[in-house]
């Protein structure tokens, strides 16, 4: 067998160089991506990804599971300890999966849900209408407030209407508090189910900077890939208030991951898994939760002091939403191009109270995850809040063409000339010069 990725496919191999150059040279500031370990590569690239193991451990469809079982049971047992909870499922291939477990175990079809408003900072499958979970079940979404915190009296109200099956709390574009007490008495309050979906925040949660859910839901989903700063994967577990609810929930999940949902586990994925929560049990990655949020509320307060808006004018956890309303509606798109011209990538949102579409929305959505990563601290966010307010304000003079057959000439001109700003171009210097101060995989050369 050819050893070489480089001789066997160059350009699968050059394309890999590119993207390293990629996630070196720019300030990866997408909340929900992170830079995981070498251990963890190490781990997912290994001869895991040869073995079959539908099943579970010691109960598989497949002989040669010994050593598979040490490594699943591994990753569950780390899971169980991490969160504190008595039932961990390490198979579902993502976030997505593991929600839709959670419905097909606990739901039937035409079943009333809840779950924030996708444009309000909720997930595609808390409910939203494009995704499967808005068309087979009936989802009755609640709502941030004006301010932009989450209305806590509309979703009581809803709930008490709609005596929902199912209700989601945890949030992807949310910087304050998860509200995990207050749904927890609206859930029980309806006899529904509270899945709490931590995807962004379990690494705050495990670093002791977020509130755990484990004392309100019946079930926990999170990827592994956020701030959790694993391989991309999910967990799906049960708390003991889940298991008061009904003791056969955990097994319930784990039939509905497999065989119900999904064939053979990635096993690659899932040592990576494990690698991760031990990395995660350590003092070192608490300092590290605790170093996001810090580096967020200096990222906020230096964005503010340049004169950005930010939704609920501030943050607790890991993101920000910035608001371009005072530069009028529909800016997210041009920011998030001009940001990326300075070698920023983050991604363009919704904000509250939003005047436009979520394919042209009014706001980007960042975060401190991947910069703390890399070692920076609050001195870096206040020079990087400068670089963002100033790139803004290089394209705040374009705004979205009210006829939609303008729009595609209008945008492509705006992206020929951005790429040509030579203030961007001159904020990329400064963004590089930064990034080779905290070099990104030094281990893995040139
Ligand atoms: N794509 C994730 C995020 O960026 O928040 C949610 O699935």
């Amino acid at each position: 067998m050819a050893q070489n990725l480089s001789s066997i496919d160059p350009k699968i191999y050059e394309a890999l160089k590119m993207e390293l150059k990629r996630q070196r040279e720019g300030l990866e500031m997408i909340p929900s991506e992170n830079f995981t370990s070498l251990a963890v590569m190490e781990s997912m690239g290994s001869v895991l990804t040869n073995k079959y193991s539908e099943g579970y451990p010691a109960h598989r469809y497949y002989g040669g599971n010994q050593i598979i079982d040490i490594i699943e049971q591994t990753a569950i047992d780390r899971a169980k300890q991490l969160f504190g909870v008595p039932h961990a499922n390490v198979q579902a291939l993502s976030g997505s999966p593991a929600n839709l477990a959670v419905y097909l175990t606990v739901c039937k079809p035409g079943d009333a849900i809840m779950g924030l408003n996708l444009p309000d900072g909720g997930h595609l499958t808390h409910g939203f209408k494009t995704s499967i979970t808005g068309q087979i079940f009936r989802s009755v979404p609640y709502h941030v407030k004006p301010d932009g915190y989450i209305d806590i009296e509309e979703a009581r109200k809803l709930a008490q209407e709609n005596k929902p099956k199912l209700i989601w709390v945890g949030y992807t574009a949310y910087s304050r508090e998860v509200p995990f007490k207050e749904f927890a008495e609206i859930a029980d309050s309806v006899g529904a189910y509270l899945a709490a979906d931590i995807s962004h925040i379990a690494g705050l949660v495990v670093a002791g900077a977020h509130e755990s859910p484990r004392d309100y839901a019946h079930i926990i989903t999170t990827t592994t890939h956020k701030t959790m700063r694993g391989p991309r994967g999910a967990l799906i577990m049960v708390t003991d208030k889940g298991l008061k609810k009904d003791p056969e929930l955990a097994e319930r999940i784990n039939k509905t991951v497999f065989p119900g949902m999904q064939g053979g586990p990635h096993e690659n994925v899932i040592a990576g898994i494990a690698t991760s929560l031990l990395e995660a049990s350590s003092q070192e990655f608490k300092e590290y939760g605790q170093q996001i949020v810090r580096n967020a509320k200096a990222l906020a307060s230096g964005l503010m002091a340049n004169g950005m808006k930010i939704a609920t004018d501030g943050t607790v956890n890991h993101l920000m939403l910035i608001d371009l309303t005072p530069m009028g509606k529909g800016k997210g798109a041009f920011a998030e191009y001009a940001l990326e011209v300075a070698g920023i990538t983050v991604n363009k949102n919704t904000v509250p109270n939003e005047q436009s579409s979520p394919f042209y929305p009014s706001g980007v959505r960042l975060g401190t995850p991947a910069l703390t990563t890399r070692g920076m601290k609050e001195q870096e966010m206040s020079l990087i809040a400068r670089i963002i307010a100033d790139a803004c304000n290089e394209v705040k003079q374009y705004s979205l063409p009210e006829s939609k057959e303008e729009r595609h000439a209008y945008i492509a001109r705006f992206r020929e000339e951005t790429a040509k700003n030579q203030k961007l171009i001159a904020l990329r210097s400064e963004v590089l010069e930064l990034c080779n101060k905290f070099p990104l995989y030094p281990e893995l050369g040139q």
